[in-house]
């Protein structure tokens, strides 16, 4: 095996001396560097959304917007006649403006990197990761003061096979210093811990992919709970040799976003904005396999969790195991857990999927698949 090779204008500081700042201890504590305070119309309590939400408030008023809950029934094809057009829902008034991260696209974004092959015949798959600030929309009108990677919350979904080389040239263009911590089994100066990159400097990352499963990346500078909460994190999804069945592939990464920094969230979903999927359902075909590759990034709560209706689904945890699975409907994930999930509809028409901590799901983590009877969906 190869040893990985860092980049010449890698940070140079030894292991066990991490970034004099990475002491300044939790987030208050930090000082604020080029990030301007937080206008006041941002601060929507936690609790004022949820009322709103469960009261079908007329509106409340937020950055360049108006976030305001009221009964709908499911924008799916109301044709069907399944249950779910019997229940009325809550959702923010209006959508997310155009042109920015769209997660519907990114449900089946994956990034399989440039391919090559090194002398030895291994496939290479490069990647290339920029840190950077943006200010991403979490529900209509809520705008929140993102670290990103590439400029998208998750970044990229990096996709390879159990075996390849894996490099990933990561150039820090933030305003505070970052590295990226892969999960997976690799050399130590390969795990984004202690190697921080300051900003304006670069650093690569380069390892085997091992062991196969679902796994994540996340910026590993202190405070933790910061730089992953502001965003920086991904999924890191390595296929096993043999590969998995064919299915319709989905990639849902439970997030959730403290837009009033009390130390709360005050906006939950899987991939970053709330109510996306209950405004856009999720088509899915009848009979036809779906994988959901599940992660929880959620920061601040212990736990987060996924609810499917009128199913179930195996739940490989971590993905490492083929021939071992849970057969349920509902699961619990901690913080960094992840499971892959298969299931099947054999019936048509909307059917919900939430975290079941209720909490969660009327501050936005609530979406529907519209299970469709023609083929070509
Ligand atoms: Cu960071």
């Amino acid at each position: 095996m190869e040893k990985p090779n860092a980049s010449p204008d890698r940070v140079g500081e030894a292991p066990g001396q991490p970034d004099p700042r990475a002491t300044v201890g939790p987030d208050p504590a930090e000082p604020p560097r080029n990030e301007p305070p937080e206008p006041p119309e941002l601060r929507l309590s936690r609790r004022e959304l949820l009322k709103a939400g469960a009261l079908g408030a007329a509106g409340l008023a937020a950055a360049g917007g108006t976030l305001a809950f009221r009964p709908q029934r499911p924008s799916a094809d109301t044709s069907h006649p399944g249950p779910a057009n019997h229940h009325l829902r809550m959702e923010p008034v209006g959508d997310i403006q155009p042109g920015g991260f769209d997660p519907s696209a990114f449900l089946t974004h994956f990034d399989a990197g440039r391919v090559s092959r090194l002398p030895n015949g291994q496939v290479l798959r490069e990647y290339s990761l920029v840190a950077v600030d943006t200010e991403i929309e979490v529900a209509p009108g809520v705008f929140f003061p993102a670290w990103t990677y590439n400029g998208q919350v998750p970044g990229p979904t990096i996709r390879c096979t159990e075996g390849d080389r894996v490099r990933v040239h990561f150039v820090n263009a933030g305003s505070h210093p970052h590295t990226i911590h892969f999960h997976g089994i690799h050399a130590a100066d390969m795990d984004g811990t202690f190697e921080i990159v300051e900003p304006g400097q670069s650093y690569m990352y380069e390892f085997d992919a091992e062991p196969f499963g679902l796994h994540l990346y996340h910026c590993h500078t202190p405070p933790l709970k910061k730089h992953i909460h502001k965003g920086l994190y991904g999924v890191f999804l390595v296929d096993p040799r043999e590969g998995r069945p064919p299915a319709r592939e989905l990639v849902m990464v439970m997030n959730a976003f403290d837009t009033d920094f009390d130390g709360e969230n005050e906006v939950y979903a899987v991939n970053t904005v709330g109510f996306h999927y209950q405004k856009h359902p999720i088509r899915l075909r009848k009979n036809e396999l779906t994988r959901v590759y599940l992660v929880n990034v959620t920061e601040f709560d212990p736990i987060n969790s996924f609810h499917l209706h009128g199913n179930f689904f195996r739940c490989y945890r971590t993905g490492t195991r083929l021939d071992h699975y849970e057969w349920t409907d509902t699961v619990m994930l901690c913080q960094g857990e992840r499971a892959i999930l298969e299931f099947t509809y054999r019936f048509p028409g909307p059917f919900m999927f939430h975290a079941h901590q209720s909490e969660f799901a009327e501050l936005g983590w609530v979406g529907i698949f519209d299970v469709q009877e023609v083929p070509n969906v």
